[in-house]
């Protein structure tokens, strides 16, 4: 039987109605294709009618302008106070609009936060950080932990949550990075950045040849830290406390390459116990392994 490749009256209301009760549009493409649409025709439909007129969530606020130029356009991250995803509902806890930061509780389950942790415990390493005038990953003092990664869809296990994340963050999955664990201990800490490429910095165009400009970023934490170990927001006096299975979503790259400069943040020292975390790194374009 050939995919169905044009949309019914029916299924256009159908998508409309599911997209208003905040239903992740990725689970949505996949109802499309086990009902034999075709993957990119489902994919553009539901796209379609998310950028269209009709749809409550996607209904676009007045653009706003900030101080430093940079123009907010409507979030990737959706409205409301739910995020269905295709397997676990995420909760909205606290929204800033300016620059755009949500906390989300129940990202991850316990059970996940424990693999997660489980998995890379005997392969960690010294994080490195970009060399911004080489571009190459180097051992710096500004970060003073040690981590791992796995590579984009590396397992069935990360291939799920690497789906469930881009699912939230409203991005394509193989515009990801592949999962970065941290872990830190006593003292340990990462000193305020951008997760974006400065551009006057020259390694920068080295970061970008693959998947261009970083757009998004989702810090989950993997336990509860006894005491430290924030995720800071210094230009606005945000501090975010670390939640087993909970997480710290922002954005600062816009549809016209501006650079939000008010996401700069950082990791404050842990001051007692440890610190892990699992963080997810949204590209502009493709950059990984196609969706399992
Ligand atoms: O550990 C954190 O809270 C933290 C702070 C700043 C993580 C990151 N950045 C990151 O992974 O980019
Ligand atoms: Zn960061």
């Amino acid at each position: 039987m050939n995919a169905i490749t044009h949309l019914a009256p029916e299924w256009h209301n159908w998508i409309q109605e599911n997209l208003s009760r905040g239903c992740a549009p990725q689970s949505l493409i996949d109802d499309m294709v086990r009902n034999h649409f075709d993957p990119v025709f489902a994919r553009a439909a539901v796209n379609g009618i998310m950028s269209g007129p009709f749809v409550a969530t996607a209904k676009p606020p007045p653009q706003t302008q900030s101080s430093n130029g940079y123009v907010y356009e409507r979030p990737r991250l959706y409205a409301g106070n739910l995020i269905r995803t295709s397997d676990r509902d995420v909760r909205v806890v606290t929204r800033v609009n300016r620059p755009m930061i949500a906390v989300l509780d129940g990202v991850l389950s316990e059970e996940e936060c424990d693999e997660l942790i489980r998995r890379s415990a005997d392969k960690m390493r010294r994080s490195t950080t970009v060399d911004p005038l080489t571009g190459k990953h180097e051992v710096i003092a500004d970060r003073s932990s040690e981590g791992t990664f796995f590579t984009l869809n590396a397992d069935p296990f990360i291939a799920r949550l690497d789906r469930r994340i881009s699912e939230v963050m409203n991005w394509p999955v193989e515009n990801g990075e592949g999962l970065q664990i941290l872990h830190y201990g006593v003292g340990g800490e990462y000193k305020p950045h951008f997760d974006y490429f400065p551009p006057e910095d020259p390694g920068s165009q080295v970061q970008m040849t693959i998947g261009g400009q970083r757009v998004s970023t989702m810090v989950m934490y993997l336990n509860e830290v006894e005491e430290g170990g924030t995720t800071i927001f210094p230009d606005i006096g945000l501090e975010v406390v670390p939640k087993k299975g909970s997480a710290v979503y922002f954005e600062y790259t816009n549809s016209q390459n501006q650079l939000d400069r008010l996401t700069l943040h950082g990791g404050s020292p842990v001051t007692r116990g440890e610190k892990w975390i699992v963080t997810k790194w949204m590209r502009q374009r493709r950059y990984g392994e196609a969706a399992a």
